[in-house]
């Protein structure tokens, strides 16, 4: 159930499929307070996966950039909470993986819907290198893109399904990965979507 994708990347196969059900209803609750929505890029295009937050600080990007605000821009309030679900998932994730203590103070929700995609890109909006991020996939499956420490290098292709997490440290962390077009299908959890929840500690 742990395989290594390369040094500081570990997946954890199947982790959070039990917590399936919980997680989805604490997105729930998080998007009725700070709704999804498709945010802007510095280059002025517009996301294909829909986003929102939770937690002390969220990952927002709009015309003047990419950082890391205590507020919703959208609702003018704090992020909502993060669940304590949440918390629990990441930081067990994280032990498993060889990070102890790891205590998230942001979590990004991506939601795709057939037809989004991430392109190549590094997380390094962070201040705090050491740590490591928690991913979480829900629902639909994708293909994720693993590269390296450069744009230039060619990425592996990870497949990632319902349930799985990933934790990525050390040299892992910051390299170049993204994932290719979600296909159209059906999850008797999300229905059409696959949901992407990055733990991370940002502040
Ligand atoms: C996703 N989201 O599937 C991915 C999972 C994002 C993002 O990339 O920034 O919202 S997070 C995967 C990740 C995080 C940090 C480092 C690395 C991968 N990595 O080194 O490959 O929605
Ligand atoms: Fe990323």
């Amino acid at each position: 159930r742990r395989e290594t994708i390369a040094e500081g990347a570990v997946v954890l196969r199947g982790f959070a499929g039990k917590a399936g059900p919980g997680l989805l209803a604490a997105i729930d609750l998080v998007a009725s307070q700070s709704p999804f929505r498709h945010m802007q890029t510095p280059g002025g295009h517009t996301m294909s996966a829909a986003m929102t937050c939770c937690g002390e600080l969220g990952w927002v990007t709009d015309r003047r950039g990419y950082r890391y605000e205590p507020r919703d821009p959208v609702t003018g309030q704090a992020w909502p909470r993060m669940p304590e679900l949440f918390l629990k998932l990441a930081s067990e994730a994280a032990a498993e993986a060889g990070f102890e203590n790891f205590v998230p103070d942001a979590c990004l929700i991506n939601r795709y819907q057939p037809g989004a995609k991430m392109g190549l890109h590094q997380d390094r909006d962070e201040q705090d290198f050491s740590q490591p991020i928690v991913s979480v996939s829900l629902g639909l499956p994708i293909v994720f893109q693993f590269g390296g420490p450069r744009r230039s290098d060619r990425p592996v292709r990870v497949p990632l399904g319902h349930g799985d997490v990933v934790v990525w440290g050390g040299l892992a962390r910051r390299h170049y990965h993204g994932v290719l077009t979600l296909k159209a299908g059906d999850h008797p959890l999300t229905g059409a979507c696959r949901y992407n929840l990055t733990f991370r500690k940002a502040g």
